[in-house]
């Protein structure tokens, strides 16, 4: 009995040995839900995750499966598209709603779930019905598996800058009034960063985004684009940074390690 409890003990050890863990399985709770929020002295509803303009950051790690738990509370159909995830073997977990996926219905809720394979660095997940996008939308990290480096210079600190637009009109109506008159829809009343728009002289506001640094410290910004229907440049006044990596669609596109742009 007890040499066929070792060898069984032997056989497990070789197993894990050989053919570790390929990664570990993170758990997101994504409630839909409608938010009051103030920009450029006015206040409107909008749809949100969890409550929060930009949503949730989603971490994982190469090799990681993911399962996203939506819960739609608001009156409008919803789905949530992976951008730039490679979906393998998983398509109906991409998000695209009437394409990979029945939009989730008011009151009604969908779990996605994938593994993240062969993919790292900064990505974004949002809204993929209406233009729900312009406010259901938040980072996705994808850090190295366990033990492995970047392929730099370690930085001190991480950001999440998420680039986005906001509307003083309910965006449903913007995009509606497109579509029936056939002309492109309005343009954003100001751009965002991290939700913030910065101060406005008379308003109310929560003024803008500010990341406090340290002199001699290095910081990786993952910037992400997720304005509607605008090509966004980014700048940094009186500094210069240095261009990592970029990122399109999930492929990476660009590494220079000491390009500086800016200034
Ligand atoms: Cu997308």
């Amino acid at each position: 009995m007890e040499a066929c409890r070792f060898r069984a003990l032997m056989v497990v050890c070789f197993f894990f040995f050989f053919f570790p863990l390929e990664g570990s399985v993170r758990r997101y709770n994504f409630n839909v839900v409608m938010k009051q929020a103030s920009r450029l002295c006015s206040t409107k509803p909008i749809v949100t995750v969890n409550g929060q303009f930009p949503g949730p950051t989603l971490y994982a790690r190469e090799g990681d499966t993911v399962l996203v738990r939506v819960v739609n509370h608001v009156k409008y159909n919803i789905s949530i598209h992976w951008h730039g995830i490679r979906q393998l073997r998983t398509g109906w977990a991409d998000g695209p709603a009437y394409i990979t996926q029945c939009p989730i219905q008011p009151g009604q809720n969908y779990v996605y779930n994938f593994t993240i394979t062969g993919q790292r660095g900064t990505l974004f997940w949002h809204a993929h019905i209406l233009w729900l996008r312009a406010t259901v939308h938040g980072a996705i990290v994808i850090l190295p598996s366990v033990g492995v480096p970047y392929p730099f210079l370690e930085p001190d600190v991480e950001q999440v800058v998420i680039l986005g637009e906001w509307w003083k009109s309910d965006t449903e109506a913007v995009i509606n009034e497109a579509l029936k008159s056939g002309l492109a829809p309005n343009v954003s009343d100001a751009h965002t960063i991290n939700g913030h728009i910065g101060p406005i002289p008379g308003c109310q506001t929560q003024g803008g985004f500010q990341l406090s640094v340290e002199n001699g410290k290095s910081y990786m910004l993952r910037i992400i684009n997720a304005a509607l229907n605008e090509e966004l440049f980014f700048k940094i006044a009186g500094h210069l940074f240095t261009v990592l990596i970029i990122q399109v669609f999930g492929l990476c596109i660009a590494i220079w390690k000491s390009t500086q742009v800016g200034g």
